[in-house]
């Protein structure tokens, strides 16, 4: 037995954006140790704002861990928080009792618990972790990247991990819940969001948010993204917002998409904007080709979000006055599902043996409830299968925001949005489905470890309202 190694990770390096590489000694290890601490913090990334949170380690986000496939780790967790929490590891395949789910896989990790986490990263790609005990404790801060090497992934010049994040104003988040909130939307013009609005819409279900945040800072705070001429830069990119869809630009550059959280596209897709739902993540690439400074943008209606922005400059600019966009996306070519995956005639259903339709709705004014068929969790239906299944599940959205479904423990294929076929499925973790009456079809296999695998809604206040139910293999319920 190899004695298992334990990887210094001050709280200073935690939160570094730029990822050097594993140290050689760490790669010959089978397994990596890694300790995460929950504990109070108040997080204050701008002037004016001091956010009563909860950190892992001292920082939000918590430290970006990193394995190379094929290793395993051993994640100690201490909770020293006032809450109940635990550790959910947001696209992973592993057993279901690590899965990190209160209720479901494992009892809420108490204030002053621990709790063993154990298991080999899979599949590759840039992962997340996050707490899972219904607390808010991940609206509260307690969310970091997770990226597990590639050996196959081409190599990158430069390569940087940026978590979107924001500070939320918890009285709107508590009317939110209640669905009275009077927070407004802030997608930008030429959204999808702003485009499916109607004249009536009474929102209620909004949350407000006092600061926007990339690794932990504000612009002008946040650390400088040094670069190259010549560079081809690999960006890994999360939306760990609990309610919003981000929307990411860098000026004056176009981004090739090679990765939807995680997983390699069948084919890049070259975009000005990333479309990023919550707890999507997007690898995206771009060249250097001249000197300069740019400013890499999240782009919302929200003046705010000017604070979510990092300088990304060449040597000698680094004080240079960055090149920023538009907070519109009138014009601006921006990720979708559809582009990425092409349109076909249809998809291929071959082999299908479980066909599950689920109507997502909710969200009235004055109301928390939001709803699969009508229920709220934990009397929603549940998917069971047998091991060995080939599932397909088939949203339909009647209400009026998008809902970034889930699915733990699995990676399915994003086969159709709003009735077109794609001809190149996504192999996703979490997708958006469309509001207004969209749709949206997965297929993913049974084949993963047995157990109760979560099925929900990625918007925090949609999850606590219900939106949840779980995929149950056989002789588990
Ligand atoms: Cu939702």
């Amino acid at each position: 037995m190899r004695r298992a190694h334990f990887l210094r990770t001050g709280a200073g390096a935690m939160i570094v954006a730029a990822l050097p590489a594993l140290s050689s000694r760490a790669l010959a290890e089978d397994t990596i140790a890694y300790t995460l601490t929950a504990a109070p913090l108040t997080f204050a990334p701008a002037s004016g704002v001091s956010f009563a949170g909860v950190a892992f380690n001292g920082s939000i986000p918590g430290p970006l861990l990193r394995a190379r496939h094929g290793q395993r780790v051993r994640v100690a967790f201490h909770n020293r928080s006032q809450i109940d929490t635990t550790v959910h590891w947001h696209g992973m395949i592993l057993p279901n009792a690590m899965d990190g789910v209160a209720g479901v896989t494992q009892p809420a990790v108490p204030p002053g618990g621990d709790f063993l986490y154990e298991f080999a990263p899979n599949p590759p790609g840039t992962r997340w972790y996050h707490d899972h005990a219904a607390k808010m404790g991940t609206l509260l801060g307690l969310f970091g990247l997770f990226v597990v090497e590639d050996p196959k992934d081409e190599p990158a010049d430069a390569e940087f991990a940026l978590v979107f994040h924001d500070v939320p104003n918890m009285a709107s988040v508590m009317a939110a819940i209640r669905g009275t909130s009077d927070a407004p939307m802030v997608d930008p013009m030429g959204s999808p969001e702003m485009a499916g609005m109607r004249p009536d819409d009474r929102m209620g279900d909004e949350a407000a948010y006092v600061a926007h945040c990339i690794n932990g800072a504000s612009y002008p705070s946040t650390k400088r993204l040094a670069v190259k001429v010549g560079d081809r830069v690999r960006l890994r990119v999360l939306n760990a917002n609990p309610s919003q869809t981000r929307y990411v630009r860098l000026a004056e550059h176009r981004l090739r998409v090679t990765h939807s959280d995680g997983n390699p596209l069948a084919q890049p897709l070259e975009v000005d904007a990333l479309r990023i739902g919550v707890g999507e993540r997007y690898d995206a690439w771009f060249e250097v080709t001249k000197p300069g400074a740019w400013l890499l943008q999240g782009v919302s209606a929200d003046p705010l979000a000017f604070e979510q922005a990092v300088v990304v400059h060449t040597p000698g600019m680094e004080n240079a006055p960055p090149a920023g966009v538009t907070q519109s996306l009138d014009g601006v070519d921006f990720f979708t599902y559809e582009k990425a995956g092409g349109s076909a005639a249809s998809f291929d259903r071959s082999g299908i043996t479980l066909r599950k339709e689920m109507l997502l709705g909710g969200g009235e004014y004055g109301s928390g409830a939001w709803t699969i068929d009508g229920k709220m969790w934990p009397n929603t239906p549940k998917i069971d299968v047998r091991s060995g299944d080939r599932v397909l599940v088939r949203f339909t959205n009647k209400t009026d925001m998008d809902h970034p479904m889930h699915l733990h423990g699995h990676t399915f294929r994003v086969v159709e949005v709003n009735g077109t076929a794609l001809a190149r499925p996504l192999a996703k973790d979490v997708s958006l489905v469309p509001a207004n009456g969209g749709t949206l079809t997965w297929i993913f296999d049974a084949d993963s470890p047995p157990g109760r695998w979560l099925l929900h809604c990625h918007n925090e206040i949609h999850m606590m309202g219900g939106m949840m139910t779980e995929v149950v293999y056989a002789g588990r319920a």
